[in-house]
């Protein structure tokens, strides 16, 4: 068993996590005791996915809570408040660079190399991370998105 830690404040539930045990997310209070929707990783402990990932949020959208975590760890789910509709609203999360494959973070010649080795197929494994623009098919398109990505997150 292991405490997961808040964001400051006295409470916190986590909901789901990832295949190896490495990503977790639920909901944390805040030093604010406002309830925020957290990411924990062990090296990163809790962190407040409004934070990490602000530069996605624009005129006031929020996000209130993350329910669950695709096994890789990549995708996070749940809901918030998008300003853009002005309603409280489901959510999909791509926690991945444009154009990482593997996810490190970086786009390099590994991420080139998986999408040449996948051309003109559905892409590999179960997730077919190869496929960028998730079209059902590796191709120039997600090729294109790796080269004008590349060096990104490196
Ligand atoms: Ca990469
Ligand atoms: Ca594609």
């Amino acid at each position: 068993m292991q405490d997961l830690g808040t964001l400051g404040g006295s409470q916190s539930a986590a909901y789901d996590v990832s295949a190896d045990g490495n990503v977790i997310v639920g909901q944390a209070e805040n030093d604010g005791y406002q309830w925020r929707p957290f990411r924990w990783t062990p090296a990163g402990g809790v962190e407040d996915l409004n934070q990490t990932y602000a530069s996605l949020l624009t005129g006031g959208s929020e996000l209130w809570e993350a329910h669950a975590i695709s096994p890789d760890g990549r995708y996070i789910v749940g809901f918030g408040y998008n300003a853009a509709t002005d309603r409280d609203e489901a959510f999909l999360l791509d926690t991945w660079r444009t154009g990482d494959t593997n996810g490190d973070g970086c786009i390099d010649d590994a991420d080139l190399l998986a999408v040449l080795f996948a051309f003109g197929t559905p892409g590999s494994g179960l997730t077919c991370h190869e496929d960028i623009n998730k079209d059902g098919v590796v191709d120039d398109a997600d090729l294109l998105t790796v080269l004008f990505n590349f060096g990104s997150g490196c």
